[in-house]
């Protein structure tokens, strides 16, 4: 038995199903955790010793690698000043105007802990500005779990197959109402009925937890469109996006302005953190200034604000980092295509530049519908294979893979080599 085996196996007895979120469990592809012990620049190693070229990074925010010096310092600075303090900053400024001169779209920014917090605040923020009820969002579209969002949700409930929790209320729900991801028409029609009522459409401008899905030309600017003609709020989900597709996140790669963002732990550089911000007179609806009520002792707290202040300031300072990336990838997840192509392997791959994923199925994946048509076990098998190689990918079909600054050419290589031998 491997230590990790071992590990989980007394995970279990004290732990509801032996981690702290589900999609960690490997439950999906017939397997048990890898117990990680430490990680640095593209690699993770594992409690028995195994070394994997890490394409989670932590889902998405370890854009520099882990362990990057700066932001270890950085970290490890602000800790002898105190861990938390529940009172005002300077961190907190720095990071609140870094924020605002990146993205355009925001004028001004509050800080949460995670990006599950952030959605739900943003959404509150929205319906206390409309004086609306309802929302819409996309079926295969995951923010987090928080129970009105529980609704037709992608990632670990879509793995599992239970898209609607049990424990959230039918009364939390009723106003979420849930559209058709890449499909306008299905929108039209919500607004068609109910328009007037709708506080917000909420989306992930790429849809990353039903596996990785771009939106069709113009999709998003539909929903800029309708938004503007019902007077309803934009909000983009940019938790996996935001910091990562450019600077100023897939809002500045489609060129298309929401109303409010959500981020998560991408802002903290891995720590727990997360923000919402937007138009000023939306975000002045915010208590203490405004009536709507949001709060938390640790937000904004002085060490992850050192962490994040230090990644996002490094990717302000390195416009090129991005091209580096973004060339990085296109040859990664283009060497993939091109290899199903020679081997006649019918199977489809998903990329806007650092993330992406394989699919299982000979139909194009648009949309949760054709993201479910993939061949669940296929993946199992692939995956389990990937980890015996060294290679640490999502251990469930409908999660993204993420490439960072640090995976060299080699690693590069090295993964195509065993996807090779896996697929
Ligand atoms: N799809 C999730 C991140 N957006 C996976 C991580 C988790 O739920 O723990």
């Amino acid at each position: 038995m491997t230590q990790s085996e071992a590990l989980f196996n007394e995970a279990v007895k004290y732990i509801p199903g032996g981690v702290n979120s589900p999609v960690r469990a490997f439950g999906s592809i017939g397997s048990t955790p890898r117990f990680i012990t430490k990680a640095d620049k593209a690699y993770m190693w594992d409690e028995d010793g195994n070394r994997y070229i890490d394409y989670i990074g932590s889902w998405g925010p370890m854009i520099l690698g882990h362990n990057h010096p700066a932001v270890l310092e950085a970290v490890l600075d602000a800790c002898r000043l105190g861990l938390s303090f529940g009172a005002a900053t300077r961190p907190e400024v720095t990071m609140a105007k870094l924020i605002c001169d990146i993205v355009p779209s925001i004028d001004m920014v509050r800080m949460v802990n995670s990006g599950t917090e952030a959605v739900m605040s943003a959404i509150r923020t929205a319906r206390g500005y409309t004086g609306r009820d309802k929302i819409v969002k996309f079926t295969g579209c995951y923010h987090g779990h928080s129970d009105g969002l529980l609704v037709k949700a992608g990632s670990g409930v879509m793995t599992a197959g239970v898209p609607d929790s049990s424990g959230v209320p039918a009364s939390v729900t009723k106003d979420t109402l849930t559209a058709e991801y890449n499909n306008v028409d299905s929108v039209r029609a919500l607004f068609e009925q109910c328009g007037e009522e709708i506080a917000a459409i909420i989306v992930e401008p790429v849809g990353a937890n039903m596996g990785v899905v771009p939106p069709k030309e113009g999709f998003l600017q539909s929903l800029r469109d309708i938004c503007d003609s019902y007077g309803s709020v934009l909000i983009f989900d940019e938790v996996i996006t935001g910091f990562r597709l450019s600077l100023s996140g897939a809002q500045g790669y489609y060129g298309i302005t929401p109303d409010l963002t959500t981020f998560g732990k991408i802002i903290g550089a891995g720590m727990p953190v997360g923000a919402y911000g937007g138009r000023r007179d939306i975000m002045e609806q915010v208590a203490p200034v405004g009536n709507v009520y949001q709060a938390g002792t640790l937000s904004g707290n002085p060490v992850a604000m050192a962490a994040g202040i230090t990644q996002l300031t490094l990717l302000k300072d390195h416009p090129e980092y991005y091209t580096e990336l973004n060339e990085k990838s296109d040859r990664f997840f283009g060497q993939i295509k091109e290899f199903l192509h020679q081997k006649r392997l019918p199977w489809q791959v998903n990329h806007v530049g650092s993330i992406g994923s394989i699919f299982f199925t000979q139909s194009p994946v648009t949309d949760y519908a054709s993201a479910k048509t993939s061949d669940v076990s296929a993946y199992a098998a692939y995956c389990n294979k990937m980890l015996a190689h060294g290679i640490y990918i999502a251990p469930a079909q409908f999660e993204a893979m993420f490439l960072s600054l640090a995976h060299t050419e080699e690693d590069i290589d090295a993964t195509l080599i065993a996807m090779e031998e896996c697929l």
